[in-house]
């Protein structure tokens, strides 16, 4: 599929995704969101850590597109957030840890899109918020779902009813975003975290990836047994020999994603 929205930029075993619409500040539209789904599925096997950020300047995302969703009726309103929805979760459950690194504006859409990735990282201009209800509608890519897990309930509850835009420090004050960097620096912070997960077994992050999302929503048993099972798995894999080996004959690790 040829992308008219994304700009991809591959170094090694990190790809960096940029999401390009500059005439409406990166709002998402149906076609964002199919370019974002087919990319998805085409992600190289050698990638190991995967980037998203905002093209130019001023807005990581700003929302899901307005002048598309204005007209919609209550089949389609539901069909676009499923289409969103279902992209997001993808990014949640990819086989690889997704930085978000937030680069301007994070609003509606494209804050629910920050939430799906797995760590968030923002330069200090950035602004995040979920304005939908002064639009008539709820965060309708799982935001309601996703803030409340991140920042607690109460706050996502007065960020969602008050629809209020929070700055860069306010968001690391409530762990909305990891850290924040001067603009210019957020894209080499992003590439210097990403470089410290690529230097670790990729079967490891992978498998603590699955963990960290699945036990969130069980039962402390079964959320321990789940890690259990998982680490068990990780010694039959080559790279746990490696890695052990390696630090007791104080050597570097050569992972081999096996
Ligand atoms: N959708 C469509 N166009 C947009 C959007 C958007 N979300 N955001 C900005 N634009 C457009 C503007 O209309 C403008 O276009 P034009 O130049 O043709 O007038 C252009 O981008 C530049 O924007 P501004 O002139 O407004 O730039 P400012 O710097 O003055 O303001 C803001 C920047 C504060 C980001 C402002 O543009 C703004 O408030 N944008 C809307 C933010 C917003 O409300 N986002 C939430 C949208 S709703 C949503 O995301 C729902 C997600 C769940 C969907 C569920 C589906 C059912």
């Amino acid at each position: 599929m040829e992308y008219n929205f994304l700009k991809i930029n591959q170094t090694d075993a990190v790809c960096t995704l940029a999401i390009s619409a500059p005439k409406s500040l990166n709002a998402l539209n149906s076609n964002i969101l199919k370019e974002l789904d087919d990319f998805l599925d085409h992600i190289t096997p050698e990638t190991r850590v995967l980037i998203i950020t905002g093209d130019g300047e001023k807005s990581f995302v700003a929302g899901a597109d307005i002048s598309e969703m204005a007209n919609l009726n209550e089949s389609e309103g539901e069909t676009f957030g499923k289409l969103g929805a279902a992209v997001f979760r993808k990014i949640e459950t990819l086989p690889i840890p997704v930085i978000a690194a937030v680069n301007g504006f994070a609003l509606g859409g494209g804050c629910e899109l920050a939430l799906a990735c797995d760590i968030r990282i923002a330069s200090n201009k950035a602004k995040f918020g979920q304005p939908e209800v002064g639009l008539g509608i709820i965060p309708g890519f799982s935001g309601t779902y996703r803030l409340a897990k991140m920042v607690g309930m109460g706050y996502a509850k007065e960020m969602i009813y008050t629809g209020k835009a929070i700055r860069a420090d306010e968001a690391l004050r409530v762990g909305l975003v990891n850290a924040i960097y001067e603009p210019e620096q957020l894209m080499e912070e992003a590439m210097n975290l990403a470089n410290r997960i690529v230097a670790n077994a990729p079967i490891a992050v992978r498998y603590a990836k699955v963990c960290i999302n699945e036990e969130y929503d069980l039962k402390a048993d079964d959320a321990i047994a789940f890690e259990n099972k998982m680490f068990g798995k990780c010694f039959a894999t080559q790279d746990q020999k490696e890695g052990m080996t390696a630090f007791l004959t104080k050597a570097a690790p050569k992972f081999q994603n096996k």
